[in-house]
């Protein structure tokens, strides 16, 4: 407790501060994906590059999404009708060892894309950027001094400070989420002031962008795939003179300030099958409404008010080096170099949880392989929700870092999917239940992807009730889990009793499957096995609370015994497949046979020692490399294998620039501005480290409340607060020397569980509400 208490004082007097959770840069930003800083509202996501005569705030909206039904008037989700029928020659080949036949026949197996829209992905889509708000202001002298870019990730305001001829700027920028709103504030010092323009513009053809008074902008839109239309609002207040000009832009003399308010929306919803009629004017007018009633201050105090409510509830601090008053950029570099800052490791992780709050909260869409940030109108992979991976990772530290209320708009997006999904279950598999594949866009694109090899996956539906089942294990919400969670859980496994199929050897086993990109069509892929086996095991536990289910339950519980099993291969490793034969000198990123290891529970150290020694020898083979994402995944196999040194080595692989001096050869790590980079960034990398960071202080899976279960050995000193486990309940530890001092369990409801530390166990009965303070000793 003193040296916590000592950390907070060190912030009081003003030296570097332990507790900046801040990112920091001294010049301005010129590359979207490397330099500029993202802000977010879970609508919109903005990039601002801080330019100190130009100002540039790039804006995408979530629901701006090229293809889909408007696309073409045949759109039906990808699928294809009839499909099913091809289903059972392709196993019958596959069962009669015809490999070329079967591979030649999946095709038929596979979605539909008809060219057209947008280029690449057809009429699939993809998210579309809205524009880009420029700031200017009129100074003949343009060099400039003192020059600083933040971003504060502790009240998610951003700050651009700077010296130009004679005056001194500081810009502001925050993105709201109760007002539905991107803020900046452009203040100066000059004794009258400055002159700036502001104009808004869009990448989009069908755009038009005007002034509507003195104060304000609307630039209305259509994009040119599916005419699907788009609207922002850009609204002003100044104590200068404003008026509005014939060119679309706003021109302000003489003003010691510029409140600027941006709304953005678009006409997409969430509806099958026609996905539109989102009152979008209203929308932004009713931001404007709220832009106007309230002054910035009190939209600032708003903004600081709902976003600390969540991010503060997690607090974590590691012992170390004063924070280093070096830019990010410089700190991550020597990082790189083997420099010890833990202050960067606690900033990175506290990071994700801000950029999860900033692009997912309730009523928004999912956040996207890029969050909400997207520049490019041909973004890599469609900015979609890809689900052999990415989608879940995102979502993986969302309960376990008490971000619960960020998971919701996954659990919605999956409900929304069944409608859709049921069509391409009843004509790929002739099932029932609901499927959806590995590549899904916002206009229910639940068939196959258009080629077998990464497009085919359906364990899709079953891997994202793994998130309806989880939502359920740390909150304890019974209602969530009867109403909402366990209908959708029980149609895939309705899905999975169908599409199961009877090998040579009498197992059930998934047929065709593929390992996620990676290697060729077979019977009975690991992951598919283990993903069936997790759905059908959650579905029975869940029937501990849904008692009128028996017959279901039994039956679920009959083709659960009956699937093909794990197997260890003659390395010693984990097969990926039925058959034995991978090969050890294999690095490929996709480690999709460990999901039982994490995020799955089936293999565990203290219930299956032996799968859990196979799956380590998988890893040692897989190698320490891999894509943003894939050292990210391998941060949470370490943990969940107790190797917290390992574990810390891949953190470190991800922490090294991927541009610039310093870069990796594969380009994968992170950005400047810490974004994870595939490369090009992906927020999976960002989410799936904070999930495995946490999950070397915490672990609940394995039926305990397990503390400090893979400390990193230089993580020797430190606290965490306000981490979730299982069962509802959030733990607080502090540890010293490597060893746990005290932790402090609260319970949000009655209940039991047992807590071990470095096989000390205890067993704790909690009233609701109640805290209990122990030390393991
Ligand atoms: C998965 C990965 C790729 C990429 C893509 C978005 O399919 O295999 O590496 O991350 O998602």
């Amino acid at each position: 407790m003193k040296r916590i208490l000592l950390i907070f004082c060190c912030c009081v007097s003003g030296v570097v501060c332990a507790n900046d959770l801040r990112l920091w840069y001294n010049t301005p930003a010129r590359v979207w994906m490397d330099e500029a800083l993202p802000i977010g509202n879970g609508y919109m996501g903005a990039m601002f590059f801080g330019g100190t005569s130009t100002d540039c705030i790039q804006i995408a909206e979530e629901g701006i999404w090229a293809g889909g039904p408007g696309a073409n008037k045949n759109y039906w989700g990808g699928n294809r009708k009839d499909a099913w029928k091809y289903l059972d020659r392709v196993r019958g080949l596959l069962a009669g060892g015809k490999m070329e036949e079967a591979r030649q026949l999946s095709s038929q197996l596979t979605g539909e894309i008809v060219p057209g829209g947008v280029p690449q992905y057809g009429d699939f889509g993809a998210q579309q950027p809205f524009g880009s708000l420029w700031v200017t202001v009129e100074k003949k002298d343009t060099l400039y001094t003192d020059y600083k870019r933040s971003l504060d990730i502790d009240n998610a305001i951003g700050e651009v400070t700077y010296k130009m001829g004679g005056t001194t700027f500081r810009n502001e920028y925050f993105a709201s989420y109760p007002a539905r709103l991107i803020v900046c504030r452009y203040a100066n010092d000059a004794a009258g002031g400055e002159n700036y323009t502001i104009a808004l513009t869009s990448p989009h053809q069908q755009t038009n962008c005007r002034a509507e008074g003195k104060d304000q902008l609307l630039l209305a839109g259509k994009l040119s795939s599916n005419q699907e239309a788009f609207e922002g609002i850009v609204r002003i207040k100044t104590d200068g003179k404003s008026r509005g000009e014939e060119n679309g832009t706003l021109k302000i003399c003489g003003a010691k300030y510029v409140e600027v308010y941006v709304s953005v929306a678009s006409a997409y919803r969430n509806h099958f099958p026609d996905y539109t009629g989102n009152d979008f004017h209203r929308v932004n007018r009713q931001a404007m409404e709220r832009a106007s009633r309230s002054g910035y201050e009190q939209l600032k105090e708003a903004h600081r008010a709902d976003y600390t409510a969540l991010f503060r509830r997690v607090a974590f601090e590691l012992e170390g080096d004063k924070a280093s008053d070096l830019p990010t950029d410089r700190r991550l570099l020597l990082y790189s170099r083997g420099a010890y800052d833990p202050l960067l490791e606690t900033l990175y992780f506290q990071y994700g949880r801000y950029l999860l709050i900033s692009s997912s909260r309730p009523g928004t869409l999912p956040a996207h392989l890029q969050g909400k940030w997207n520049e490019s109108m041909n973004p890599a992979w469609a900015c979609d929700y890809h689900l052999n991976i990415n989608l879940q990772m995102i979502y993986w530290p969302a309960e376990v870092t008490n971000l619960s209320e960020c998971h919701e708009p996954l659990l919605e997006y999956i409900d929304k999917l069944r409608e859709p999904g049921r069509i391409t279950a009843r004509e790929y598999f002739n099932a029932r239940g609901w499927s959806v594949h590995t590549m899904n866009n916002v206009y229910g694109y639940t068939a196959p992807g258009w080629d077998f090899n990464w497009g085919y996956a359906p364990n899709s539906a079953a891997w994202l009730c793994r998130h309806l089942w989880e939502h359920f294990c740390f909150t304890g919400d019974r209602q969530f889990l009867q109403e909402k969670a366990y209908p959708i859980l029980r149609e895939v496994g309705e899905f999975w009793l169908d599409y199961l199929c009877r090998d040579k050897d009498g197992t059930l086993v998934s047929s065709p499957s593929y390992s996620p990109e990676h290697g060729d069509i077979a019977v009975g892929a690991t992951i598919d096995q283990e993903i069936a086996w997790d759905l059908f095991s959650n579905l029975m536990a869940a029937a501990d609370y849904i008692p009128t289910d028996q017959a279901f339950t039994d039956t679920i519980r009959r083709a659960r015994e009956q699937l093909s099993p794990l197997k260890i291969g003659r390395y010693g490793q984990l097969q990926e497949w039925k058959e034995d034969v991978d090969d050890p000198a294999d690095e490929h990123r996709h480690v999709s046979h460990l999901y039982a290891l994490y995020p799955g529970n089936q293999i565990t150290v203290q219930t299956t020692p032996r799968l859990a020694e196979a799956a380590r020898r998988t890893l040692v083979y897989r190698g320490e490399g891999g894509t943003g994402w894939s050292l990210a995944w391998k941060i949470n196999f370490w943990a969940r294998l107790r190797d917290g040194n390992q574990a810390y080595k891949m953190l470190r692989n991800l922490l090294t620039p991927s541009v610039g001096e310093g870069r990796r050869s594969s380009g994968s790590g992170s950005y400047h501005n810490l974004l994870c980079a595939h490369p090009p960034f992906q927020l999976d990398g960002n989410m799936g480290a904070v999930a495995g960071i946490a999950e070397l202080l915490l672990q609940s899976h394995a039926a305990t409340i397990d503390l400090l279960p893979a400390l990193p050995v230089c993580w020797h000193t430190g606290y965490i607060k306000g981490l979730k486990a299982r069962g509802g309940y959030t733990v607080d530890m502090d540890w010293k020397d490597g060893f746990l001092q005290c932790a402090t369990i609260t319970a949000s409801q009655a209940g039991q569980c047992k807590v071990t530390y470095q096989g000390i166990t205890r067993d704790l009965t909690f009233r609701a509400g109640e805290s209990q303070k122990i030390e393991m000793k």
